[in-house]
């Protein structure tokens, strides 16, 4: 009744194969830096799409004990924003933040109290490390459609 060990050694042969398999397959979808893998990341935070349909231009996320986020500028249908445009964290946490400009025209993220000014084109993603203030929020914008409400905060909980 025993399973002869010859047959156990190819089963386990192909079980790793398998893996192997596996972990090729998803280490060959990883970015290939070009910018254009920023669909499958977007979807990925669980806050904000509940299903009310209009509140992109106001999501929030919690950021406490994270190390990076992701911060999408979004330019369509004449409407100017981030995404999110409020990221909650705690007092004096640094984070970094991937920028992503996911529109068709120029934007900078901006921040003034922390030298931060970057410019992005289409498509472009930037990383900025920010931080937390010790109470109350720290405005970010872009310079080019802050009129526009082109805005967001840093805001401590
Ligand atoms: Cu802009």
């Amino acid at each position: 009744m025993q399973i002869p060990s010859s047959f156990r050694i190819v089963a386990l042969l192909a079980v790793l194969a398998f893996v192997a398999a596996a972990c090729s397959n998803a280490s060959s979808t990883a970015p290939t830096g070009d910018g254009t893998t920023s669909m499958t990341n977007s979807t990925g935070s669980s806050d904000g799409d509940d299903g009310d349909g209009d509140d992109d231009a106001h999501q929030t996320d919690h950021v406490s004990g994270d190390t990076s986020v992701e911060v999408e500028a979004e330019d369509e249908e004449d409407q100017f924003y981030f995404k999110p445009s409020t990221i909650i964290g705690k007092a004096g946490q640094s984070i970094v933040i991937a920028v992503q400009n996911e529109g068709g025209v120029e934007h900078t993220f901006t921040i003034d109290d922390q030298d931060i000014d970057v410019s992005l084109s289409p498509e472009q993603v930037q990383e900025v490390t920010v931080t937390f203030p010790d109470s109350g929020s720290v405005e970010y914008y872009c310079r080019i459609h802050v009129n526009l409400g082109m805005r967001g905060e840093l805001k401590v909980a």
